[in-house]
């Protein structure tokens, strides 16, 4: 019987995200009814009150609760775990990481099924889920009345950023942000590389490296600027016809050092080809056109 108390929700997934999720809830006083393809994962969910129950079908664990978040390991398993689900009526709230794509296609998915369907994109790891000032929020995207009727519940683990109706929105936001994560690994990778074989001790280099990015963090602004306002000229401060000219230098370090430039090249490329292209006095925001397909 479905249970429309908004502090009750059902959960399906008890993965390492899934169960972080749980723990979350429970602290919060939520009554949760769980569920796992595979068995016996809830035990340490039963210790705490209030108790999660664990029910052994799918079909129980959707019919328990108005609320029903599913957080599997990709959407070809929620698919799968949903298949014969009566979603009708229901509030799907999908945490499972997927492309934009799939994310819109599930929305539909949900939507002819009878449900209202919310899309998350969750920016955290699980030993961050639930705990104050860590910084983990989720990414939101598609029905708007179904975010703000559990706004609360969907606040108790982690921060919330509603970013649009579009179902697609949150996966889009989540994945531009890990792409350029580790567009800055990378570069992390190759300054780490550099100093491997030599005297300088990484513990010493990261407080200067986490210095300098943060310090070059600022740049993210500006070239959003030039995006929106189509002038990518930065005048003399740093220009492409400089950073091309500079990059040689880093091309040569690496060498020296016997460092792949596999990393850096990809990048110093597109740069080249967009001073090739007459746009010397610009800033670097034109790789970004660059890319477009
Ligand atoms: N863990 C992390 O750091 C990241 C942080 C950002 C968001 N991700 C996404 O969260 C989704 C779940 O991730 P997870 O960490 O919980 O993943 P696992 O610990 O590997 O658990 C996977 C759960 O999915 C179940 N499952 C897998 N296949 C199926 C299926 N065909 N039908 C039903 N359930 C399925 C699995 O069940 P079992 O193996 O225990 O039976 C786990 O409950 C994910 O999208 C991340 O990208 C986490």
């Amino acid at each position: 019987m479905t249970d429309n108390n908004t502090r009750s929700l059902s959960l399906l997934g008890l993965g390492a995200m899934g169960t972080a999720l749980a723990a979350a809830w429970q602290d919060a006083g939520y009554a949760l009814t769980v569920w796992n393809r595979t068995p016996g994962r809830a035990t340490a969910l039963a210790d705490v009150a209030p108790a999660a129950v664990a029910v052994p079908t799918v079909a129980e664990a959707v019919a328990a609760s108005r609320l029903v978040v599913v957080c599997l390991l990709d959407d070809d398993s929620v698919g799968e775990a949903l298949a014969d689900a009566d979603l009708t009526g229901k509030d799907l709230v999908n945490l499972t990481t997927s492309t934009p794509a799939q994310a819109r296609a599930r929305a539909e998915w949900a939507c002819e099924r009878g449900a209202r369907y919310l899309d998350g994109g969750i920016m955290a790891v699980p030993p961050m889920i639930g705990a104050a000032g860590s910084g983990a929020y989720v990414f939101y995207s598609g029905s708007r009345g179904l975010f703000e009727a559990h706004r609360d519940a969907l606040s108790a683990p982690a921060g919330t950023n509603y970013v649009g109706e579009d179902a697609g929105f949150a996966a889009l936001h989540d994945v531009a942000l890990l792409s350029a994560m580790y567009g800055m690994f990378s570069g992390v990778a190759h300054a780490f590389a550099l100093i491997r074989k030599e005297e300088i001790a990484p513990t010493d280099l990261a407080p200067l490296l986490t210095s300098w990015l943060t310090a070059m963090g600022q740049s993210v602004g500006s070239m959003a600027g030039h995006l929106e306002d189509g002038d990518y000229t930065t005048g003399v401060v740093s220009n492409l016809a400089m950073q091309v000219a500079g990059s040689a230098t880093l091309l040569r370090t690496a060498e020296e050092q016997g460092v792949s430039t596999e990393l850096l090249t990809p990048y110093l490329t597109l740069m080249k080809q967009r001073l090739a292209a007459g746009h010397a006095e610009e800033d670097t925001t034109g790789v970004t056109d660059l890319l477009l397909r």
